[in-house]
């Protein structure tokens, strides 16, 4: 799935976001494009739940 993280700004974020991701799912690959700030992952797990993780890490999914 591709997401729109529009707070996603440098190395720090993309530490942040893929930390959540993995809090939900351990064995997600996780690929993120800091300047279009598009988080691509590669999961079993629902997008509902994906888009949750990210946003309860302060990074709201658009
Ligand atoms: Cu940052």
């Amino acid at each position: 799935m591709q997401l729109q993280v529009p707070k996603i700004a440098c190395a720090s974020c993309v530490e942040t976001v893929t930390k959540a991701v993995h809090s939900l799912d351990p064995n997600a690959r996780i690929d993120v494009d800091i300047k279009n700030k598009i988080v691509n992952v590669e999961t079993q797990k629902p997008e509902t739940a994906v888009r949750e993780a990210i946003a309860s890490a302060g990074y709201p999914v658009v």
